[in-house]
């Protein structure tokens, strides 16, 4: 009996806050009407690119304004603009039918045109801004994996349709052996039309990490941008990130990351200020700005955000930069935790990460993956995160087991590490306080539990050491003897030694810690959680023995007995708690 918490590590990545969400659902709606207005501007603007230099500003221009798709072909067509689509009362079956080949609309898909206008969701400011005019050519990279084939066509299109030319290198499709006949004779064939287009074809699955990898290494532009193959790439979207990285090659810059629809296929936009963070056990997630913060810092819609972590599927990269940093960890397999990866890397080893909100580029966000997984999936997930939290998170990876306590009890073989080790000793790479302290300081990250003497609650006494035996004495919060730590791993620490039940005696002493060990972990149960402060009944439940600690008030010691929960000699207190 090993108490397993539910797995905690999620497989999909979800959306970015949307505060408008229901009115755009809301057909026809005012948010709607809006829309279409806009799009009426913008289609007046026409073909209008403005390649004006600004003269006060030589060698730079303002961002181009590169979109075909302006005035698109057919105005009318479903989808266009952005709008949202209804599937005909006729169709549903269908549609729900092919739902499963993408986890998302598949019929709506096919529906609306490969290249669709979008509205323009650029904050206003963005399109006055200025660029160099010498910006770094990049290599677009895009893996896919049996991706449905109107979306992998409209993520090629919008790349094609909205950036300038010249910045194009190539753009790379990295096949990751997809099994879909129409993603062979038909791709090539498509994409025979566009010579900036090359199609990569792995030959067996390497997942999209080691994919990406494939990709780089084909890669001739002097710029790494990684793109998912169901996206859609707004006006104007690329010159803010190169700008970024022209400006210092070890900033790694992110679009924002907008929605675009899984059931409508509308394209919509998100709230601003949004950071991505993540939370334990290594969640990806992304967190609001406060209004009060933004305010008092006078932040601006068009201001780039510094963020913890990125997302992980839309990003530019200095290419030589990448392969300074040793690329991805190639230990990674499939799917997940290359972005943990890449984010800490980056951070730690003196570059930084960002978001341009000027770069705005639409996503199908899935609430599950639609391709199959080698291997068990969330065990994919967990392996990966595992390498990433042995090679960067030094003692706070104690937070990540914690978290998900059955990540270190499973004993999952995650390959070798010592190559990543070495890599960060090598880059002179800083510490993982030193990135909580200066880049994520609102990342709750106590590295223990709960610390401090361990009082009795019924008797008053505290847990003492004796020549490593564990006895009860009246309380001294300033005796060495009576300081114990309870570590996210649940181990009661003293010093850097471990509080054991010794089997024949039922007494309690100290080992040597071993993280794995199952006799050396403490439940700390109560009826309300972990939330001591709350609480009426506090146990400490050894892992392997079910036994209870329990405090024996005539011989001043410890002993394990059968748990009962109304047993007051058996709840224990510790004079901290961290929140975590
Ligand atoms: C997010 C990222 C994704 C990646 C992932 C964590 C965004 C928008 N997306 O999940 O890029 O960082 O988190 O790993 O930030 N693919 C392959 N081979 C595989 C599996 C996937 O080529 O074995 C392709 C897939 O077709 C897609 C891309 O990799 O184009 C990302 O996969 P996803 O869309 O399933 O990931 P997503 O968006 O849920
Ligand atoms: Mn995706």
């Amino acid at each position: 009996h090993i108490p397993r918490n539910q797995s905690k590590t999620s497989s999909s990545l979800l959306a970015p806050q949307r505060a408008m969400s229901q009115a755009n659902l809301a057909l026809g709606g005012e948010l709607h009407s809006a829309r279409r207005n806009m799009t009426a501007k913008a289609q007046t603007a026409g073909h209008q690119q403005s390649h004006t230099n600004a003269p006060e500003n030589p060698g730079r221009h303002r961002v181009l304004r590169v979109d075909v798709t302006l005035s698109p072909r057919d105005p009318n067509a479903p989808g266009q603009f952005g709008r949202p689509v209804v599937v005909p009362p006729g169709k549903k079956e269908e549609a729900d039918r092919r739902w499963k080949e993408g986890n998302f609309n598949v019929y709506l898909s096919d529906l609306i045109p490969v290249d669709r206008a979008i509205e323009d969701t650029r904050p206003a400011g963005c399109a006055e801004q200025l660029v160099h005019n010498d910006l770094p050519t990049t290599s677009i990279i895009m893996c896919f994996v049996d991706e449905v084939w109107s979306a992998l066509l409209r993520s090629v299109h919008s790349v094609l349709n909205r950036s300038p030319p010249h910045l194009i290198k190539e753009i790379l499709l990295v096949d990751d052996f997809s099994t879909k006949d129409y993603l062979k004779g038909n791709l090539d064939k498509y994409m025979s039309q566009f010579p900036k287009v090359r199609i990569l074809r792995l030959k067996e699955r390497h997942g999209l990490i080691r994919a990406r990898l494939a990709g780089a290494q084909n890669a001739t532009g002097d710029v790494l941008t990684f793109l998912d193959s169901h996206v859609e790439c707004n006006v104007g979207w690329l010159e803010p990130l190169l700008e970024r990285v022209y400006l210092n090659r070890k900033k790694v810059a992110c679009p924002v990351i907008e929605v675009i629809n899984d059931k409508d296929m509308s394209y919509m936009t998100v709230d601003n200020f949004q950071r991505g963070v993540f939370t334990w056990p290594m969640n990806f997630g992304w967190r609001t700005i406060p209004p009060d913060v933004v305010a008092r810092n006078g932040i601006k819609e068009t201001d780039v955000i510094r963020c913890p972590v990125m997302a992980g599927g839309l990003f530019s990269i200095d290419k030589s930069y990448f392969y300074e940093l040793g690329t991805y960890d190639p230990g990674l397999d499939v799917w997940g935790g290359e972005n943990m990866e890449l984010s800490f890397k980056v951070w730690m080893c003196g570059g930084e990460i960002e978001i341009i909100p000027c770069s705005r580029v639409g996503h199908i966000f899935r609430n599950d993956n639609p391709y199959s997984f080698p291997k068990d999936r969330m065990k994919t997930v967990e392996r990966n995160l595992v390498r990433v939290a042995e090679v960067w998170l030094d003692e706070y990876k104690e937070l990540f087991y914690g978290h998900g306590d059955h990540l270190i009890d499973q004993g999952l073989d995650v390959g070798n590490l010592t190559q990543q080790r070495e890599l960060r000793k090598k880059l002179k790479c800083k510490s993982f306080k030193w990135y909580l302290d200066n880049v994520f300081p609102d990342l709750k990250a106590p590295v223990v539990r709960a610390s401090g003497v361990l009082v009795n609650v019924a008797l008053g006494k505290c847990v003492s050491i004796e020549n490593t035996t564990a006895t009860l004495e009246d309380c001294d919060g300033s005796s060495q003897l009576q300081q114990f730590n309870y570590s996210w791993v649940r181990l009661i620490k003293h010093g850097e030694q471990c509080m054991a039940p010794v089997t024949d005696q039922g007494s309690l002493r100290l080992q040597p810690c071993d993280n794995r060990d199952s006799k050396l972990k403490w439940l700390h149960k109560s009826t309300s959680g972990f939330r001591p402060e709350l609480v009426d009944h506090i146990v400490f439940e050894n892992y392997q023995q079910l036994l209870c600690m329990e405090g024996n008030f005539s011989q001043k010691t410890l002993k394990m007995a059968t748990c009962n929960p109304m047993e007051p000699y058996q709840k224990w207190k510790f004079e901290k708690y961290y929140e975590g």
